[in-house]
């Protein structure tokens, strides 16, 4: 059973990915949020960095509707994602490898210095490509970045993503690492 603390940031998540704002999630959310991506790195319509994000994106959107769309309707509902998020959250399996690839586009896009950590712009750029305003950029980052070293690692990212999804502690900051949720 998901937790009201779990429904409210899943349901946050869900917002970030409703590109459209109609919603329910589909196949043209996910081709915005492809051409946003490649935007914040200027990659070409046919760089292999483009078309790789893509094929990527067409995969987590066929893995999404294959699982979650229980009514088939092509779409898919807030219902459906957070009873798709009930069964992936009770998997460690499914969690590790839903993780896994979230991960390697988020640094692959968003790391911006030769650290190969997220700073604050790129946080800032994180959020507005996916439908929150970067103005919390300032707000949010220095609460995730504890030790203020500036950039938060992969170590560091793969805990917070942890916490987003799976904690019950109303005071961690990794509840509002999107924003208010
Ligand atoms: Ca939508
Ligand atoms: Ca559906």
């Amino acid at each position: 059973m998901l937790t009201e603390l779990q429904t409210r940031k899943l349901t946050k998540l869900f917002s970030m990915y409703d590109e459209c704002c109609n919603g329910y999630l589909c196949k043209k959310d996910f081709e915005q949020i492809v051409k946003k991506l490649a935007g914040v790195r200027n990659w070409g319509l046919r760089s292999p960095r483009y078309l790789a994000l893509m094929n990527q994106l067409e995969r987590d959107w066929q893995g999404l509707n294959r699982s979650a769309d229980t009514d088939h309707d092509q779409k898919v509902s807030i219902a459906e994602w957070l009873h798709y998020y009930e069964s992936v959250l009770g998997d460690p399996q499914k969690y590790e490898q839903q993780v896994q690839t979230l991960m390697e586009m988020i640094f692959d896009v968003f790391s911006l210095d030769e650290s190969e950590g997220l700073n604050q712009q790129s946080w800032g750029l994180l959020l507005s490509v996916y439908n929150v305003s970067p103005v919390y950029a300032p707000l949010i980052f220095p609460t995730l970045d504890m030790e203020h070293s500036g950039s938060i690692n992969r170590e560091h990212m793969r805990q917070l993503i942890r916490d987003f999804f799976y904690s019950n502690e109303p005071s961690l900051p990794a509840n509002a690492m999107f924003g208010p949720y």
